[in-house]
């Protein structure tokens, strides 16, 4: 009788180990998947900044942040869009990068070949001249879709010029995954992005993702960042 007690109580603490385990690897696998999410919306942002210092170095200034600016720096005198003012960032880094000009295309190819990474959540165009040679010179028989990059969440990418930001030049809608929008304005971002001690900007350029979470954090908290983190350094 003894004996048997004993057992009832030894299968109560199999059970309840067993329970335990399965909990820490229903954890660990959901850890896992999130993880490897964020290494993807890592990697994507590497991708883009090696491909935004190549342009760098041959035009000497990072890629526009507004369709005024990229039309102003790489096709004078030619019309571009009429913009709608949304994801207009992250729209006119990939544009400047599709250029065939000063020996780009920049762009760099499986990436803008994934469409998991490449929409056009606002569905806004660019006209039919500014692909032509004399204009951006992409390359012929393209979309004319005024395409963003999304991260693993389905929101896009957001990518600031840091020169335009410090003139005041930045006023622009993110239109997330799920249709709605949030407002990035030059005021707002030249405080968030500022780092906490030094006042410094992120390099020329930023470029983050919102993180799992969808909300802007101009790159703290979740956010994914063009920038070694201002948490990390603190
Ligand atoms: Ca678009
Ligand atoms: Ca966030």
């Amino acid at each position: 009788m003894h004996r048997r007690g004993f057992t009832l109580i030894e299968i109560m603490i199999v059970i309840g180990i067993i329970v335990i385990l399965m909990a820490v690897l229903v954890v660990a696998f959901s850890g896992a998947f999130s993880k490897s999410e964020q290494a993807e919306a890592t990697a994507t942002i590497q991708t883009l900044k090696t491909n935004i210092d190549s342009y760098s170095s041959r035009w000497g200034t990072a890629p526009p942040g507004n369709m005024q600016d990229l039309a102003a720096l790489m096709m004078p005198n030619q019309v571009l869009a009429a913009p709608n003012k949304e994801n207009e960032g992250i729209e006119t880094l990939i544009l400047a990068l599709r250029s065939r000009k000063e020996n780009g295309p920049y762009l760099d190819v499986p990436l803008f070949a994934d469409d998991k990474r490449r929409t056009n959540l606002d569905m806004d165009m660019v006209v039919e001249s500014a692909l032509a040679p004399q204009a951006l010179d992409i390359e012929v028989g393209t979309s004319r879709d005024l395409f963003e990059f999304v991260d693993p969440w389905g929101n896009p990418l957001v990518y600031v010029n840091i020169v335009e930001l410090r003139n005041g030049r930045l006023d622009q809608n993110v239109t997330l995954g799920n249709g709605t929008q949030v407002r990035i304005t030059a005021q707002e971002a030249q405080d968030a992005l500022r780092h906490p001690t030094t006042g410094a900007y992120p390099s020329d350029y930023a470029l983050w993702s919102f993180g799992p979470d969808g909300i802007n954090q101009y790159g703290r908290g979740d956010d994914i960042t063009s920038w070694p983190k201002y948490e990390d350094e603190e």
